[in-house]
C-alpha cells in the first residue's frame, strides 16, 4: 500500500531530500508530507515553489526487482488525471509529466532515485500540487491552483489519499507491464505523436510534427529534418 506509513512535518527544506537523508528508517510505500516546503525542488535543479495550502509530498519505492523509473512517474501522472476528472476536471499530461489544466501548470512530478555502489536501492517520486495555495504574481501566467478551478478550497487530506489508492492501483494492475502503462500514459499526453508544435531551435521558432514520443525525447520531424527535443521548456505553446 501507499501511505499506510506516514510522516507529517510542518516545514522542511524538500520532502524529496527528507527521503534522500532518512529512507533507510522506512518502509516500500512510506510518504512524506509537508506543510511546507522552503526549498522544494523541480528538475535540473529549478526551485519548486510551495508554501501553506498546497500538497507537497513523496512516496518512497524499495522495489526488489530492477524498476524503471518513468514508469512510477507515469503511473503517478495518470492517477493524478484519473482523480482530477472525478473531481470533473479535464487536465492532462504535459509531457513529459506536468499536470495542465488550459494551458496551465497545475502539478509537477519529480522523480529520483537513490544509488548506493551504482544500484538503485529506492525510488522518490515527489508530487506537487498547487490545491489552496495563491500563485505568486510572477507564476501567474504559467501556473493554476485548484481551488482557482473550482472556486472553492478542498481537503488536501482526500486528494492525497485519492491519488495515492489510484496509484496503488495501477501499480497492481500494471506491475511488469510497463508498455502498457506509457500506452495509457500516451492517452492522456500532450502533444500526441503526429501533432503540430513549435518549437525553438537554437533561437529560432519552427514548426514541426512530432514523430515519437519516448520517456527523454520528442522527435520533432522540421521539414524532413529529426530534431531531438529534450524538454518541453524547447517547445513553444
Ligand atoms: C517539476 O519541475 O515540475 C517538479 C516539481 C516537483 C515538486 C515536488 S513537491 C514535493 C517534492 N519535493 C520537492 O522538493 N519537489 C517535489 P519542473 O518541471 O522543473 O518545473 C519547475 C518550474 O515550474 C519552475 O522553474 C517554475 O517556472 C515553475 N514552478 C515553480 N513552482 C511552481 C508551482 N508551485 N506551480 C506551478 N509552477 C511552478
Amino acid at each position: 500500500m501507499i501511505g499506510e506509513e506516514i510522516e507529517v512535518l510542518y516545514e522542511v527544506d524538500s520532502t524529496n531530500e527528507f527521503f534522500k537523508k532518512n529512507y533507510k528508517s522506512f518502509h516500500d510505500g512510506a510518504i512524506v508530507v509537508a506543510i511546507k516546503q522552503t526549498a522544494g525542488k523541480g528538475r535540473l535543479g529549478r526551485s519548486w515553489y510551495s508554501p501553506e495550502g498546497g500538497l507537497w509530498y513523496s512516496v518512497l519505492f524499495k522495489p526488489k526487482i530492477h524498476v524503471n523509473l518513468h514508469a512510477y512517474t507515469k503511473i503517478f501522472s495518470i492517477a493524478i488525471i484519473e482523480v482530477l476528472s472525478k473531481l470533473r476536471i479535464k487536465a492532462y499530461i504535459k509531457w513529459p509529466n506536468d499536470i495542465y489544466y488550459n494551458g496551465k501548470k497545475l502539478c509537477g512530478i519529480l522523480a529520483e532515485g537513490i544509488s548506493v555502489n551504482d544500484r538503485v536501492v529506492a525510488i522518490v517520486i515527489g508530487i506537487g500540487m498547487n490545491v489552496n495555495n495563491d500563485i505568486p504574481e510572477d507564476l501567474k501566467g504559467t501556473a493554476i491552483a485548484l481551488k482557482d478551478i473550482l472556486r472553492k478550497n478542498i481537503k488536501i487530506t482526500y486528494l492525497l489519499d485519492e491519488i495515492n489508492k489510484h496509484a496503488w492501483n495501477l501499480l497492481i494492475s500494471y506491475r511488469n507491464e510497463t508498455e502498457n502503462v506509457t500506452k495509457l500514459w500516451k492517452k492522456h499526453l500532450v502533444p500526441k505523436e503526429g501533432d503540430k508544435i513549435k518549437i525553438n531551435n537554437e533561437g529560432e521558432i519552427v514548426e514541426g510534427s512530432v514523430l515519437k514520443i519516448s520517456d527523454e525525447m520528442l522527435y520533432v520531424d522540421i521539414g524532413g529534418k529529426v530534431i531531438g527535443v529534450q524538454s518541453i521548456h524547447k517547445v513553444v505553446d
